[in-house]
């Protein structure tokens, strides 16, 4: 498929420009840029994968990612935050439960503990990760990069497919449109 070889070529091209400016950590961990999402290193260290990753298509402002986070290792992993191209800023969300019975999202304390062995899903009205300022329209079909940093320092890259959805809409919390 086309659509999948051009996304195979932009991430090979993306993928080392990101970790050639991972942050001033790496130095600490020269391993944490080159840990790929689906496998485990040798010394066993956390390894995270997501399943069936995808995004809310949008023209402008901003959407949601979604997945199943698996956490294959037999530590806690925690994703503590998220970056992608497409957007100017990325949040981790969760939503919650206003006291009006209605529902909002807000930045997720201490971000996306995936348990040992076992597995957090994103979903519309669940936990997300927020796109903020979108840099171009989201097209559905279209993938969308996202590289999620956990709290031992290294990155997972994920290849998100762009999806048409109703939903997801749940005001911002701090947003204070009203
Ligand atoms: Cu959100």
């Amino acid at each position: 498929m086309k659509k999948h070889l051009g996304a195979a070529v932009l991430t090979a091209v993306l993928l080392p420009a990101m970790a050639a400016c991972g942050g001033s950590d790496d130095a600490r961990d020269p391993a944490a840029t080159t840990r790929t999402a689906d496998a485990a290193d040798a010394a066993g260290n956390a390894a995270l994968s997501v399943t069936d990753p995808w995004v809310k298509a949008a023209t402008d402002g901003m959407t949601a990612a979604f997945g199943t986070l698996v956490n294959d290792s037999t530590d806690d992993v925690t994703v503590v935050s998220a970056t992608t191209t497409a957007a100017a800023s990325t949040e981790l969300h969760e939503t919650v439960e206003n006291e009006d019975g209605s529902m909002a999202m807000r930045p997720k304390e201490g971000g996306f503990v995936i348990p040992a062995g076992g597995s957090l899903t994103l979903e519309p009205g669940g936990d997300h990760l927020m796109l903020m300022g979108l840099s171009a329209p989201v097209e559905p079909g279209t993938t969308v990069t996202l590289t999620l940093t956990l709290g031992d320092g290294s990155t997972v890259p994920v290849e998100a497919t762009v999806k048409a959805f109703d939903g997801a809409d749940e005001q911002y919390q701090n947003g204070g449109e009203h």
